[in-house]
């Protein structure tokens, strides 16, 4: 029998998903972009789902998209299967997703980690750009996210240059939140997945999509964005249960409304 690509459990409010494709250091494949999306949208609709948590495997987060399926396709039929548009698709999910990355996170790999939330590194995670040595350039986002994280000549050393980052380095500036002990990236991920979860749902929607689009907007636009989500956040059961559990030094319960 073969082992499913994407493992996926519910551990209470959060929708843990494992790749699960070690022999090929979970090199992303379409069967396993499909199926990751397809479990990505099935938590982003659950409404009891808080929070999403991605994890690879102890030697690869994810070594990029899978090279047989880059070589196999040719060009057109890349672009109309939608290859690419799967990191979009993950991207747009509402609900928080952290990743938790140990060992290799590179090209496709590294991609999918920035259309993630927050990024939890083990020790040994290493985060890199290989394309430019195959003579593909990253076609998943990689030359917009990675310049406006790390800033133009950091990002264009990784692309052109082929510089690989370790997880302090990936912590220093920014593209990684925090680096854990040995072995603990999945656990500290699902902490603060947990902390997350004991938010308002609608307040963390509201407050991932406005962070979200500071990398769209200019200042002013993204200004009265927040504004206006701030204030239909203000309309919310949710914004009048926080108020009155703090109020009475009690837990919130919150319902999404
Ligand atoms: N695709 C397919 N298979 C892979 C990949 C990959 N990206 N990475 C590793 N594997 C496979 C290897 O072929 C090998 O399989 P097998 O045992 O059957 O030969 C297995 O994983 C283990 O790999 P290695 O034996 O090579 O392990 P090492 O420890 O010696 O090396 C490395 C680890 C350094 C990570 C090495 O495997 C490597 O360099 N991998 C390729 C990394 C790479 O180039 N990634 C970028 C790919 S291109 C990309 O991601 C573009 C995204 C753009 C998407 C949008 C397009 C439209």
């Amino acid at each position: 029998m073969t082992e499913p690509l994407i493992l996926k459990q519910k551990q209470g409010c959060i929708g843990q998903i494992t790749l699960n494709r070690p022999q090929k250091l979970n090199a992303l494949s379409l069967p396993m972009l499909a199926e990751l999306v397809a479990t990505i949208r099935e938590y982003d609709a659950a409404t009891d789902v808080r929070a999403i948590v991605i994890c690879g495997q102890a030697r690869a987060f994810a070594a990029g998209a899978d090279v047989g399926t880059l070589a196999q396709s040719g060009a057109i039929a890349l672009y109309t299967s939608g290859f690419s548009e799967h990191w979009d698709q993950i991207a747009a999910c509402q609900t928080p997703i952290i990743a938790a990355v140990q060992g290799y996170a590179l090209g496709g790999g590294l991609e999918l980690l920035m259309a993630c939330d927050i990024i939890i590194a083990a020790p040994d995670a290493v985060f890199g750009l290989p394309e430019t040595t195959l003579g593909i350039i990253p076609g998943a986002g990689a030359t917009q996210r990675l310049t406006r994280t790390l800033g133009k000549s950091l990002a264009m050393e990784m692309v052109l240059a082929g510089r690989r980052l370790t997880a302090t380095e990936a912590c220093t500036q920014g593209l990684v939140s925090q680096i854990t002990q040995a072995g603990e990236a999945v656990s500290t991920a699902m902490a603060v997945a947990e902390r997350i979860a004991q938010a308002g749902p609608l307040a963390t929607h509201m407050a991932k999509a406005a962070l979200l689009a500071s990398y769209d907007m200019p200042l002013t636009a993204g200004i009265k964005y927040e504004r206006t989500l701030s204030a239909l956040v203000a309309a919310s059961e949710d914004r009048q249960a926080g108020l009155s559990a703090l109020a009475s030094k009690t837990r919130p319960i919150f319902h999404g409304r």
